[in-house]
């Protein structure tokens, strides 16, 4: 079954899927920009869910409840510190979204909404980040038929939305 993927301008904490990413770091106790905004409106049942966790390394991913979310899970990544592309930074950018992908299938999930990971805080170009994270969706979805059915690339910026709606115009 074709999976359906769109983006759209939103406060990724509104959205009601079966999972939310947040771009965390690896300490997964929170921080700034979407990663406080998903602790402030989850609340204090998902840090204490992170104690947990015991950490996340660059380019994996791990899972907790959605707690005072719509969401009903979040699915913690950490983007890598862009310097200057020469250091792996793609390669652990995507293996964000396939690690996160592969998680939300692996507990059955069908519906995941992605935030612009690393293009915040931690420096990576927008511009060269939107690329790689939709063909590694793309990529991910084909590789296995799983359980998901919609991918969400959740823009914070109108610049961000232009940017991935000319990368997915045409696609379904
Ligand atoms: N909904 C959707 N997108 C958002 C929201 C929101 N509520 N808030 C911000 N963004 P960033 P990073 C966008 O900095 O670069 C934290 O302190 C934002 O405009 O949140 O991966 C963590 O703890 C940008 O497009 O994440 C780490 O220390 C995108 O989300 C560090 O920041 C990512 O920006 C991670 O940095």
């Amino acid at each position: 079954m074709a999976t359906l993927l769109h983006a759209l301008r939103a406060d990724i904490t509104t959205l009601r899927v079966d999972a939310i990413v947040n771009a965390a770091n690896p300490s997964l106790l929170g921080g700034g920009g979407v990663d406080g905004a998903i602790h402030r409106a989850a609340g204090p049942e998902l840090l204490a869910e992170c104690r947990t966790l015991h950490g996340c390394a660059v380019g994996e991913a791990k899972i907790t409840a959605g707690y005072r979310l719509p969401a009903q899970h979040v699915i913690h990544t950490v983007g890598p510190v862009w310097r200057d592309g020469e250091h792996g930074e793609p390669e652990l950018l995507a293996s964000c979204y396939r690690q996160s992908l592969r998680l939300a299938e692996a507990n059955g999930l069908r519906s995941a909404a992605f935030p612009a990971i690393s293009t915040g805080v931690y420096g990576y170009p927008p511009e060269q980040a939107a690329p790689l994270a939709v063909a590694t969706v793309r990529d991910t979805l084909q590789e296995a038929a799983g359980s998901i059915t919609e991918v969400v690339f959740c823009c914070f910026s109108a610049r961000d939305l232009a940017l991935y709606e000319s990368l997915l115009a045409g696609s379904s």
